[in-house]
């Protein structure tokens, strides 16, 4: 009698917690199918498919780039210093490359195609590593490259009339099948980043 007293006095309890363990295991298996997810299709994170022309006026889109990694950086030429500084840290991995740079995409796609035109970036990039390819298009074309890779970039009125754009100052790395690999860490030397681009050539 006095056992079934004990059980019923903590049915509650035990029940409580088995309610308890259900919901931290559903937290649990929502949690690792949301990161699953993620990973099985980085296609539905960061990247995908754009329509643009470099700076020689060459139409290029996302399957023009399969078959190859590449680094892919939005900015504008007009930036002060986030964008010259990326492009010139860019400019040194491509250089420790060596060959290896041929057979690696190295793309800078405007968030300014307002300025940026084919001839301002081909003058623009005159300044960096021969193998970066400056993209641009209509405006319709570049913000669509700019949702597939979840940039953020805004005009920032200045009081003259100009204007300088805030943005997103990321270098994605893609792998050669397009795919969003990591944001690629340009804080390393140029020796260290041009190894780790050369393990997915
Ligand atoms: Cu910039």
């Amino acid at each position: 009698m006095s056992n079934r007293k004990t059980v019923s006095r903590h049915a509650p309890i035990i029940g409580a917690f088995l309610a308890g363990l259900v919901f931290v295991l559903a937290a649990v298996l929502a949690a690792s199918s949301f990161f699953s997810n993620h990973s099985a299709s980085p296609l539905g994170t960061i990247g995908g498919p754009f329509h643009l022309q470099d700076q020689t006026g060459k139409p290029v889109s996302d399957q023009d780039m399969k078959g190859q990694p590449f680094l892919v950086f939005f900015g504008y030429t007009h930036c002060p210093d986030v964008c010259p500084t990326t492009l010139f840290d860019m400019s040194e991995v491509l250089r420790a490359l060596g060959n290896d740079a041929d057979r690696t995409g190295a793309l800078f796609i405007t968030v300014d195609p307002e300025r940026d035109n084919p001839a301002v970036l081909k003058e623009y990039l005159s300044n960096f590593d021969p193998h970066l390819r400056g993209l641009t298009g209509d405006p319709a074309a570049v913000d669509a490259a700019i949702k597939a890779y979840r940039v953020y970039a805004k005009k920032i009125p200045l009081k003259d009339g100009d204007y300088t754009m805030d943005h997103t100052a990321v270098v994605y790395l893609m792998d050669k099948d397009g795919r969003f690999v990591a944001p690629f860490n340009l804080k390393q030397t140029p020796e260290a980043a041009a190894a780790q681009l050369r393990g997915y050539l």
